[in-house]
């Protein structure tokens, strides 16, 4: 059987953490063969370390076959010792009121911290994905700590507005969502980003023919695709958690083991491709193959996609430009 691989994941108390950990630890993120050592961090807050506690021995309790040890960690030089892949869940979230510049500062703060404690301890392969918001420069930031690890190792969640891009699709069709090819989201994840469907099919065919009306293209898909986390929170009184949690887990698992061909969204540091800046943490649409992601080359960006293109990634130089000071 096949040798334990680590796997660090931070805010493993919180309501993603709790929706995420029990499907890595069964096998649905690595494989079903896969063995895991799980390395949970949280702040050290008695209260925060007691609820990881109560996490642990539920998972513990699920006597999961491949789920081969389990640490609690307040540090993350100790949560991050030889992991071969993070998951960095915990953050500050913009509270009510709270100043941009607080909310950057803060988090600066701990992306500083857990990138050069990676550079310092993980392994030298560690596939690192950020959720924890602002996530595609908090990614950023990360990475800019890390000098040691390959920059291309830092990656940002996208995958939650691909999957609900994906999901508006396949109701506005009629068709199967596992149907859907060549879809992506571009930028970063915030309401700014662009869901292109102009390239996607649906069981072979155009899903831009199917629908063939831009109106609910501009008027209708992308305004719920990007304000879909505060329709959630509006409902449920709570930010989405398990949707969450199941983009990370595609998005590891499609890195890892690769998307046989698929395109997927992921926030990636650029290579300069689609006249983004070098290292801008920028949503592509990729392909994945013996852990590598490729960037989907050449395709044709019209003046209204340019536009939506232009308008995430200033958003998001901006957001850099204002942590460049803590770096
Ligand atoms: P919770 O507040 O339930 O949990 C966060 C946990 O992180 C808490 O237990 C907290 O103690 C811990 N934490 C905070 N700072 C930490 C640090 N420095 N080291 C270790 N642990 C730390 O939030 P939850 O709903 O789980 O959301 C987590 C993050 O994901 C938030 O920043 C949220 O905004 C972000 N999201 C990102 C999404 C994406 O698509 N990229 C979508 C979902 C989610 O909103």
């Amino acid at each position: 059987s096949k040798k334990p691989v680590r796997v660090a994941v931070t805010g493993a108390a919180g309501q993603i953490g709790y929706a995420l950990l029990f499907r890595i630890a069964s096998g649905e993120m690595l494989g079903k063969d896969q063995p895991v050592i799980l390395q949970l961090l949280e702040i050290p807050d008695e209260k925060a370390q007691n609820a990881l506690k109560g996490v642990i021995m539920e998972l513990e309790d699920c006597a999961f076959p491949l789920l081969a040890g389990i640490e609690a960690h307040s540090d993350p030089m100790t949560a991050f010792k030889d992991t071969d892949y993070a998951l960095l869940v915990g953050s500050r979230p913009r509270g009510p009121g709270m100043e941009r510049a607080e909310l950057l500062a803060v988090n600066g703060a701990i992306f500083i911290g857990q990138g050069k404690a990676l550079n310092a301890v993980a392994s030298r392969n560690v596939k690192v994905l950020v959720v924890g918001n602002p996530a595609n420069t908090n990614a950023y930031i990360a990475m800019k700590s890390a000098p040691d690890l390959p920059a291309k190792n830092f990656t940002a969640m996208l995958r939650l507005d691909h999957n609900r891009a994906a999901s508006q699709l396949a109701a506005k069709t009629g068709m199967a969502v596992s149907d859907i090819e060549k879809l992506t989201v571009w930028g970063n994840h915030s309401p700014t980003m662009y869901a292109d469907y102009r390239f996607a099919t649906i069981g072979g065919e155009s899903v831009k023919g199917l629908i063939n009306d831009e109106t609910w293209n501009r008027e209708t898909f992308l305004p719920t695709v990007g304000k879909r986390g505060a329709a959630i929170i509006a409902a449920r009184g709570l930010s989405s958690a398990a949707s969450a949690a199941n983009a990370a887990i595609d998005h590891m698992r499609d890195w890892a083991l690769g998307s046989n061909g698929k395109w997927v969204t992921m926030g990636i540091p650029s290579d300069g491709s689609y006249g983004i800046p070098k290292d801008v943490m920028f949503g592509f649409p990729v392909t994945t193959e013996n852990g590598e992601y490729k960037i989907v080359q050449g395709l044709d960006i019209d003046a209204f996609s340019q536009e939506c293109i232009n308008k995430t990634l200033k958003e998001l130089t901006d957001e850099q430009a204002g942590v460049a000071h803590l770096l």
